[in-house]
């Protein structure tokens, strides 16, 4: 089986929510990802799901990035993704939540702000039950995408290759990040824990 992941392709991490977290060019990717899925059987995808009483958040962009001493949220951030509002929506282009063919809603528990598809919490104790779908599947070929490339595809991609024998496919041009620089770390990070980083779907289609 072959499966395709979106992850977190939500308007929040798009300039069309300048106020939450928006990702450079972050509403350009719904294309590339349809174009991923269509070479997938089954289709998943991750939304963070916050709540407005998250524990972890902060009033402006200057506060961000500080440690919070909470264990399931390591650092700051400002309000995004929260559910019910306009960055918590896929972006325009993607199929209806229901037409997946399964969904994660993550970081909904106010104490917990985790980055990963596959587990509820940064400690990685508690699943998703994505890497158990996954397996009932018989996944094979796990090809990824989405928002943003230094936090959680980043740390999705790593659950990912730590926690089967498939083979991980990150598609760059389904992906952007906050920060060039972290950015540059994740793809380092992804390759070096075993994931093939192709250019985009047509190359994945030739791979
Ligand atoms: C993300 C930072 C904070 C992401 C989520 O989806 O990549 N990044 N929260």
């Amino acid at each position: 089986m072959i499966v395709s992941i979106d992850v977190d392709a939500q308007k929040t991490f798009s300039p069309l929510c300048p106020d939450e977290l928006p990702v450079e060019e972050g509403d350009t990717i719904a294309a590339e990802l349809n174009a991923q899925a269509a070479l997938a059987d089954l289709r998943v995808m991750s939304k963070d799901a916050h709540s407005p009483a998250a524990k972890w958040l902060v009033d402006s962009p200057d506060k961000m990035l500080q440690p919070t001493g909470l264990a399931n949220a390591d650092v700051t951030w400002v309000s995004h993704a929260m559910v019910g509002t306009k960055g918590f929506e896929l972006l325009d282009g993607l199929p209806a939540a229901w037409e997946y063919d399964y969904c994660i809603w993550k970081g909904v528990d106010p104490e917990f702000h985790p980055y990963g598809a596959c587990f509820h919490d940064i400690e990685e104790k508690l699943s998703t039950g994505l890497l158990e779908w996954l397996h009932s599947k018989d996944a094979k070929t796990i090809i990824v995408g989405g928002l943003a490339t230094d936090y959680c595809v980043k740390t999705t991609v790593l659950q990912l290759l730590k926690g089967g024998r498939w083979q991980v496919i990150v598609n760059a041009a389904a992906c952007r990040g906050i920060a060039p620089d972290t950015v540059e770390t994740a793809w380092n990070e992804m390759m070096d824990g075993g994931a093939v980083v192709l250019e985009n779907a047509e190359s994945i289609a030739n791979y």
